[in-house]
Parts: structure tokens; C-alpha cells; sequence
């Protein structure tokens, strides 16, 4: 069987004034934490390096650079990838990205984008993903208690939905990909995964607590039953396991929830976090149950019915 140790390192709040340095030592620490309980591979949240920054209004997003990492590995993320080689373990980061490349009229400019990797051991960064579901708003919204402002600070992502088939751990090459946070929502976007034999969905997020536009509409115990349900039933209907981390806890005033999971491809939680702080859970994954699901129910080739979607892909 093919068995792969996965860790879900679930992050407490990081205030407004923190610095990367004090993240990244957290971060580090975790590493370290998940190579001593065996852990092959930890996955990180959403934005991980910095505070969930879309809550701050920024007139002029040129002045909003330095919650974006320009390059990776750099001075201040280094000790990520040097932990990665010393306990030999492979890293999920979400993080806010600016890169300077083309747009779709061949125009070369600064983007902003939300941005997810997998980091192989070695420092190699195998996958890379960007944000395709952005909630929120693009305007400040004076009706808010909390700004939403992803509309504002990213672009939608570019990348598509991607798997690549990467060595991860000692299970040998583990087809991987990705989603982030609101994604999870969406079951378009893990079965865009499914279709691509995805074996291993590493995903990060900052949910408030609160949802503003409930309106009385939604009890807020039902915020985190919605995640989990996204989470297994993406799993389940795909036949994957998922790695789904928080960034949790009283973040700037603004309550994030925790309750980070790992799920297998039955859809059931084998971990979950109680914390809603820096916290550590792992999970022992037999790749070969992606099988059963790929090969019964969910055989695409057999039982999927294209023909029958073409409104999925209508405006
Ligand atoms: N980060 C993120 O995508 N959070 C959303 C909540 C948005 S509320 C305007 C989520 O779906 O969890």
C-alpha cells in the first residue's frame, strides 16, 4: 500500500503588526513539531505568512505591497525551505503574490494574485495555484463591520485548476492539487480536480465566523458544518483525501474559526483540530483507498454524464 503521513498545521490568529520573521519562526517550529510525530508533507493555511490583510481598506493598492511576497524563497521565507531540508519534509504555503508577467492582452504588469505551492523537500517549488474563487468586494462597504476586499487585492486566478504527479514522501509520485478557502465551496472546482486522477487536495483558509450578509438566515454554529460538508463531500465525490487548514482564532478583532480536517476518500474526518491556535494534526493516508471510489461509483469513464452538464459552462 501506498501510505503517506500528511499533517495539517492549523495557524493561531496573526495580528496586523506582526512580522514575517515571527510568523516564519512559527511556522518553523510546527515543521520541526511534524517531523518529530512523522509527518512526511504539512500544509499550511490561506495567507499564512501575514494578518487576513483583504480586511484592511487600502485606497491605492501600490501601497499594499508589503503584505505580497515578490519572490519565494526570500530573506524573510528562507527558513521555511531550510527547515523543509533538514527534516525532509515537503510544505503547502498560501501566501499573497505579486508577479510582474503578462496579462491576457500580452501587456506585462504588476498582478496580484492568491497563491498556493507545494514545496518538495529539496526546496523545489512542484505546484503552484491561484485563487480562482475570490469572495467579497472590490469597494469599501460602509455597511460592513469587516471589510471582504479579495476583489480588491487579487486577480482571479490564471492557473486553472492543476495536478501534477510529484514525489511526496515515501509513498512514491502522489497526483496533488489544490484549492483555496472559498473554492472549497464550489464542487466545480474539485471535480475539475477529480478528472485529473487527484490523489491528495492540500487547501488553506480564513473564514470568519460571522457571516455578515446572514442576515438572521444563518446560525452561526451552522459556519463550520458548511466547511466540513464542502470539504467531504468534495472528497467523497472524488475520490481523494483532503488536507483542509484554518488560520484561526481573534484575528484584528475579527473571529476566524478553526476546525481544520483531514478527510479520506470515504468523506469521513480522520483528524480535527479543538484549538482555534497553532495547532498540529496528523493523519496516516493509504493512497490505494482513492481507488474504490475511482473504480466503482465515481468511475468517470463509466457513469459520468457530460452531455447532460452543458449549462455548468453557460455564463
Ligand atoms: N478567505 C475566504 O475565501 N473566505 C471565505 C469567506 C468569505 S465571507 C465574505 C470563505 O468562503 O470561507
Amino acid at each position: 500500500s501506498r501510505r503517506l503521513t500528511v499533517a495539517a498545521a492549523q495557524l493561531g490568529p496573526i495580528q496586523k503588526a506582526e512580522g514575517r520573521d515571527v510568523v516564519v519562526a512559527r511556522l518553523v517550529r510546527l515543521m520541526e513539531l511534524a517531523h518529530k510525530r512523522g509527518a512526511e508533507v504539512v500544509v499550511f493555511p490561506e495567507l499564512a505568512l501575514t494578518t487576513f490583510f483583504p480586511r484592511w481598506f487600502e485606497e491605492d493598492i501600490n501601497n499594499a505591497d508589503h503584505w505580497y511576497e515578490q519572490a519565494l524563497p526570500s530573506n524573510e521565507t528562507a527558513p521555511l525551505f531550510d527547515a523543509a531540508r533538514k527534516y525532509n519534509i515537503g510544505f503547502h504555503l498560501g501566501f499573497a503574490e505579486i508577479a510582474h508577467e503578462a496579462d491576457e492582452a500580452g501587456v506585462v504588469r504588476k498582478r496580484h494574485f492568491n497563491t498556493a505551492v507545494y514545496v518538495h523537500p529539496s526546496g523545489e517549488v512542484v505546484l503552484k495555484y491561484r485563487k480562482v474563487h475570490l469572495p467579497g468586494h472590490r469597494e469599501f462597504d460602509p455597511k460592513r463591520n469587516v471589510q471582504h476586499l479579495e476583489k480588491r487585492y487579487f486577480e482571479v486566478g490564471n492557473l486553472g485548476f492543476p495536478v501534477v504527479r510529484a514525489p511526496v514522501g515515501s509513498a512514491g509520485p502522489v497526483n496533488i492539487g489544490m484549492l483555496i478557502c472559498n473554492d472549497r465551496r464550489w464542487p466545480e472546482a474539485w471535480r475539475v480536480l477529480g478528472l485529473q486522477q487527484v490523489e491528495l487536495v492540500m487547501l488553506g483558509y480564513n473564514t470568519p465566523s460571522i457571516n455578515q450578509d446572514a442576515k438572521g438566515f444563518e446560525a452561526h454554529h451552522l459556519r463550520v458544518l458548511h466547511s466540513h460538508l464542502s470539504i467531504q463531500a468534495g472528497c467523497y465525490q472524488n475520490a481523494t483525501f483532503g488536507v483542509a487548514v484554518a488560520k484561526a482564532g481573534i484575528e484584528d478583532g475579527c473571529e476566524l474559526f478553526g476546525n481544520s480536517i483531514i478527510v479520506n476518500p470515504q468523506g469521513q474526518i480522520m483528524a480535527e483540530a479543538t484549538s482555534w491556535d497553532d495547532e498540529l494534526i496528523i493523519a496516516d493516508c493509504d493512497l490505494d483507498m482513492c481507488r474504490l471510489g475511482r473504480t466503482s461509483i465515481f468511475n468517470f469513464a463509466a457513469h459520468r454524464r457530460p452531455e447532460a452538464y452543458g449549462r455548468i459552462l453557460e455564463q
